[in-house]
């Protein structure tokens, strides 16, 4: 099975083939950049994104991934990008400064086969690390540490990461639905 994943991002592209593979799906990569509205919520993000994707044959993925600090009501969330590329991961931390670290990071993966749209979303809670640590992963990977580890997902390989990941767990909820889709279209199930 292939499916199509729409994205701008070539670490996301890189997580999402890797965690599709176990499932048999192959992942073709079109890299664009969608407009993301300005929303309250990722699922939001992810209808308008699927929105603007024109229909055509095939499974077509999208994703919008946001990170919910407590201490700051939830901020950036849905606003994550914005926030990275403008005051950065120094900035973050500078606004955590004397306020409370535990955080989730969010996936909703969208995906659009025929007429049939599904949403799923991936969570992993943790907290924000005093300091930036480690060179592998992007984005926000240096400051945040999953619940149950010492370390942030840039000091963890892509295997330790996709055990815990947002992104890991959106995407194995997508790989299982369309197994189950394939099966029942073969008339196994
Ligand atoms: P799209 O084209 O798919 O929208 P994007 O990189 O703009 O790619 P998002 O808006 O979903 O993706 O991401 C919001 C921000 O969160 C952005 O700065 C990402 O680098 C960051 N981010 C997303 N997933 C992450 C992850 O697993 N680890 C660390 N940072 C992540």
């Amino acid at each position: 099975m292939r499916v199509t994943f729409v994205t701008s991002n070539p670490n996301k592209y890189r997580e999402v083939r890797r965690i599709l593979r176990p499932f048999g799906i192959s992942v073709d990569w079109r890299r664009l950049e969608l407009p993301e509205p300005q929303a309250d919520s990722l699922a939001e993000v992810v209808r308008a994104k699927l929105a603007h994707i024109p229909r055509r044959r095939g499974v077509l993925l999208v994703e919008d991934s946001g990170l919910f600090l407590k201490g700051l009501g939830g901020f950036p969330g849905v606003y994550a990008r914005y926030v990275y590329g403008t005051i950065g991961l120094p900035g973050v931390l500078r606004l955590l400064k004397g306020k409370g670290r535990s955080a989730v990071f969010r996936t909703v993966a969208g995906v659009r086969h025929g007429r049939s749209v599904w949403l799923i979303e991936g969570r992993s809670t943790g907290s924000i690390a005093l300091t930036a640590r480690g060179s592998n992963g992007f984005g926000y990977d240096p400051v945040f540490v999953p619940t149950g580890s010492d370390r942030t997902y840039a000091q963890m390989t892509a295997v330790e990461k996709d055990r815990t990941s947002h992104r890991a767990r959106a995407m194995r909820g997508v790989g299982r639905k369309l197994v189950k889709a394939r099966a029942r279209r073969n008339g196994s199930a």
